[in-house]
């Protein structure tokens, strides 16, 4: 047993089914945030390895497309029942890898069951339309065909529902995943892969080899999966600088891409605020996950009647936030993931020190109890009287409060930044509310009223626009970023009747 706030990680593997990484010796050591000790060290893939991995899930795109996407379906409720099982044991392994309170954990956990649920029902219902034809006895059709293998990128901050959110759906639609999980986070990776093979193990032969396969490594391996053109399709999670890199390169050799990159969210509380709604989601949204969401709030715009009854509140719950282990009992923030991130953390604010903001909380806590892990207390930053907005996206619990007096404003100083994820409004005035989500109101992909701009449902398209990419993952009709569209006409006439009224008569 180690030492985890009386968790016994051995058990957490054990359960998990992967007791045998603890006792790898691998070039990939990975470190809990939670107190800065090496939780195992495992082993990166070589080039060759990806190599062979890209030409592996070639051939079982070949034997999994022409599964009946009813039955591959069963394979992700039988990967949706496994994840029931071990809920809380691999909840409490992202706690651990990823510092997120157990709660979150367990969150996440629950975000990957929902898009198995989600991707089942998607699997008896990858419609296609059909389309009048201008011409006598012919229909169109439209079908939606696999597209191929899928290179899945994710990011640290949620290792294993974003997986799951492309996995889920990539498999219902015909397509073998190769994930590249963040370095940060290989070990709940591992977990997730056993849980896949143990799906397929259930399944039956019907499940090819290699239907998803796992690429530890940094950057470069990566890089080498996105530049292949047996990858039909790569979804990337990250920072915007990750994605300007991805892009053209997936571009350049005519593949998909689906892109969820950096937020730069904000909430707008107008005068008819309910305001204790706000104030929870406020603080929910900037402190949760550490401030490490790319939903978190970072913004928010208050309108000057209600300024001083909330700011203060806000202020004084900073105060009072419990910040310790992710698993301890009653822990609202965890610590960041490592030491980048709290230097990252401190610039932010000193630029904006130097600007002359008032800044409440920061810096280092709990320093004496975990030497090595880097807690920090949120802060708040009051923009007031500066007139610059905050446009870059730091990946830390730091809110930027501004004032406004007039929406129209407020939306626009909302609107006016690279990114385009996740945006609310808290008001009981329909016309602020209809007039945010109408054409000239949030330019995000995600626009809230009376809700935080983090902890959407699977259930929507998640996305954003602007540097944040435009993909969209998870519910609506993500899935079609995963298909190829094929449209077909049929002719079941005795003519052939040329398309826009054409005559061509070939004479023998
Ligand atoms: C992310 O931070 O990359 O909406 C994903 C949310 C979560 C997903 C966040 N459901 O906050």
């Amino acid at each position: 047993m180690r030492d985890n706030v009386g968790l016994d990680v051995n058990k957490v593997f054990e359960e998990l089914g992967i007791s045998d990484v603890l006792s790898q010796s691998g070039n990939l050591p990975v470190f809990s945030p939670a107190d800065g000790k090496k939780l195992a060290s495992v082993q990166m893939h070589t080039s060759a390895q990806c190599d062979a991995m890209m030409s592996d899930a070639e051939d079982a795109f070949k034997a999994w497309r022409i599964i009946p996407a009813p039955r591959r379906g069963e394979l992700i409720r039988l990967l949706g029942e496994i994840l029931r099982e071990k809920k809380e044991a691999l909840g409490a392994l992202v706690s651990l890898e990823n510092g997120k309170i157990f709660q979150e954990g367990l969150g996440e956990v629950q975000e990957m069951i929902d898009i198995c649920d989600f991707a089942v029902g998607v699997s008896r219902q990858l419609y296609g339309l059909t389309i009048a034809s201008e011409r006598p006895g012919h229909k169109m059709r439209e079908y939606w065909q696999p597209a191929g293998p899928v290179g899945v990128i994710s990011a640290f901050n949620f290792p294993v529902a974003v997986w799951a959110w492309n996995t889920a759906l990539a498999i219902v639609c015909g397509d073998p995943v190769i994930w590249k999980p963040s370095e940060k986070t290989p070990l709940t990776a591992i977990a997730c892969q056993q849980m896949f093979l143990d799906a397929c193990a259930k399944f039956g032969a019907d499940a090819p080899e290699n239907l998803s396969q796992l690429l530890i490594g940094e950057a470069e391996i990566g890089a080498q999966m996105v530049a292949d053109k047996r990858m039909s399709v790569i979804s990337a999670t990250g920072s915007t600088a990750m994605g300007r890199k991805v892009a053209p390169i997936v571009a350049e050799r005519f593949g998909k891409v689906i892109l969820e990159l950096g937020g730069n969210n904000a909430i707008i509380v107008a005068p008819s605020a309910d305001l204790d709604l706000a104030f929870q989601a406020i603080v929910f949204g900037a402190v949760g996950t550490c401030g490490q969401r790319c939903t978190s709030t970072r913004r928010v715009f208050i309108h000057d009647d209600i300024y001083d009854a909330l700011v203060p509140r806000i202020k004084k719950a900073y105060g009072g936030l419990s910040l310790g282990h992710p698993m301890a009992e009653g822990t609202l923030v965890g610590p960041l993931i490592d030491g980048m991130s709290f230097d990252l953390m401190e610039t932010a604010l000193d630029k904006v020190r130097t600007m002359g903001a008032d800044i409440t909380g920061g810096g280092r806590a709990l320093v004496d109890e975990y030497p090595e892990a880097f807690y920090v207390n949120p802060a708040v930053v009051e923009m007031s009287g500066i007139a610059d907005n905050v446009k870059e996206e730091t990946f830390a619990p730091i809110l930027y409060v501004f004032r406004y007096s007039d929406l129209e404003e407020a939306i626009e100083r909302q609107n006016d930044v690279p990114q385009g994820l996740s945006s609310a409004i808290f008001t009981r005035d329909v016309l602020e509310a209809e007039t945010f989500t109408a054409e000239a109101g949030s330019d995000c992909g995600i626009a809230n009223v009376n809700i935080g701009t983090s902890g959407a449902e699977i259930g929507g398209a998640f996305g954003g626009e602007k540097e944040t990419g435009g993909g969209r993952e998870s519910g609506s009709d993500a899935w079609k970023g995963y298909m190829r569209r094929m449209t077909s006409t049929l002719n079941y006439s005795k003519e052939l009747p040329l398309a826009q009224g054409i005559k061509f008569s070939v004479g023998e």
